[in-house]
């Protein structure tokens, strides 16, 4: 079968956008659909509308060549991205996914089908949603045939391929890593290969939708696990005063342990929120990866108390806070635990806070409201008498030690 000459990527966030980019750059003409005005807007003015290395190049080239639009409304193509937020709503035991931007996706785009085209959901889903985005179809267009009807027959193709790319290195990952591509059918699934492998130099393994929903779930919950056990050894070694810095540098010199960094917690829109989507539909079985959830999100509360243990010793407490993000040179501050870090401290008073972010120009209104401000590195730690590591920025790290000397200093990532 012929590759797509046209394909619509619906949602142009952190995975769409790059996405939609990628195949336009290997000559496929793209138009993306973003209901936010603003990103359909900046995107045709050649520009991201978030930070992502070479992404800014890359947009601007695709852009300027005709090969990539954006659009507020839904048009034909021969195949159908759909990279929508899937996000999780409330918190803990009464976690659950919310796939109505999925949903929506699907109504939105049930219209323009025409016999032939290829739906595709490549948003982090909850098992079964791929199943469910084909029923919406299927309902809102009777005269056309869907894979749970006609099975290899159907007129519409269906199919599930999570996006799997680490931001800070998304371009990269987008073409190297190896894609689950999972089909309502063994057609739906091998379709869909074929128009991945147009911009994907890693193996394509075909497997059924509800297979490739999980693994791309598992393989989330898989690294929250292991980090809950490198945070649960900072407890552990913070009672017993040895450092867990050395004593997992020990540990790790053994030829199959290879434990994961302690950090100020879990953060970012994909571990911190995936695990939840195994743990809400199967809350008897998933009991370690709950666990390791529950871990992850006691980090912060541990942060803030050791900050809350060291400025009482302290006549004025003024504590530098670096770094807001939720992982290290990224602007993207979602789920951050820095964020709740320096909200919690400044919520609790606990001294004056002196926050530094260099990727990003405006602080979030949720710090902004409470009286904070972004201020220089440099002047930051001249003036603090308490300094607060929170994410380990490439910048932070040429940190000139002398300055650093009288201070006290609390390092969450044990990157100084
Ligand atoms: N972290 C630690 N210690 C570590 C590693 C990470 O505390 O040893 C923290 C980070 O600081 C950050 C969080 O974990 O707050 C997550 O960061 P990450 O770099 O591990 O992962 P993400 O969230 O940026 O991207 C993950 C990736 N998944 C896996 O590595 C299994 C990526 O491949 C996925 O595509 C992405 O989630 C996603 O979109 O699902």
């Amino acid at each position: 079968m012929a590759s797509p000459t046209r394909i619509a990527v619906i949602g142009l966030g952190y995975i769409g956008l790059p996405t939609a980019a990628v195949f336009a750059e290997n000559g496929v003409e793209v138009v993306g659909v973003d209901t936010n005005p603003l990103v359909v807007e900046t995107i045709n003015q050649g520009r991201p509308h978030f930070g992502e290395p070479n992404l800014d190049a890359l947009v601007r080239r695709v852009v300027e060549g005709g090969k990539l639009r954006a659009t507020g409304a839904i048009e034909s193509a021969d195949a159908f991205i759909v990279a929508v937020p899937t996000p999780l709503r409330g918190h803990g035991a009464e976690a659950a996914p919310d796939i109505s931007y999925v949903e929506a996706a699907a109504r939105a785009v049930a219209p323009v089908l025409i016999p032939g085209n290829l739906v595709i959901l490549e948003s982090t889903s909850p098992v079964g949603t791929t199943e469910r985005m084909a029923a919406i179809m299927a309902e809102l267009r009777p005269d056309l045939t869907f894979p749970q009807q006609k099975g290899e027959m159907a007129a519409i193709q269906v199919a599930h391929c999570p996006e799997r790319v680490l931001p800070g290195r998304i371009l990269e990952e987008v073409v190297n890593n190896a894609r689950v591509i999972g089909g309502m059918t063994r057609k739906c699934a091998q379709r869909a290969a074929n128009l991945y492998k147009i911009v994907v130099r890693g193996e394509c393994r075909v497997t059924n939708a509800r297979t490739a929903e999980l693994a791309k779930l598992t393989e989330n919950a898989y690294r929250d696990v292991n980090i809950a056990f490198a945070n649960e050894l900072s407890f552990i070694c913070d009672k017993l005063r040895i450092n867990v810095w050395d004593l997992i540098a020990m540990a790790n010199l053994h030829p199959r342990v290879n434990i994961l960094t302690p950090g100020p917690g879990v953060g970012g829109h994909c571990i911190a929120v995936d695990p939840w989507f195994i743990v809400a539909t199967n809350p008897n079985e998933a009991k370690l990866i709950r666990l390791a959830r529950e871990i992850n999100d006691a980090k912060p509360g541990f942060v803030c108390e050791k900050v809350r243990q060291r400025a009482a010793a302290l006549r004025e407490p003024v504590i530098a806070c670096l770094g807001l993000s939720y992982k290290r040179d990224v602007d993207d501050l979602r789920e951050s635990p820095a964020v709740e870090i320096v909200r919690r401290l400044a919520e609790e008073r606990v001294g004056e806070l002196l926050v530094v972010e260099p990727h990003i120009s405006t602080l979030p209104a949720e710090l902004a409201d409470l009286g904070l401000e972004l201020h220089d590195f440099d002047q930051a730690l001249d003036r603090a008498n308490l300094v607060l590591l929170l994410v380990d920025h490439m910048s932070f790290m040429q940190v000139d030690r002398d300055v650093l000397k009288d201070k006290f200093v609390i390092d969450t990532r044990g990157a100084w």
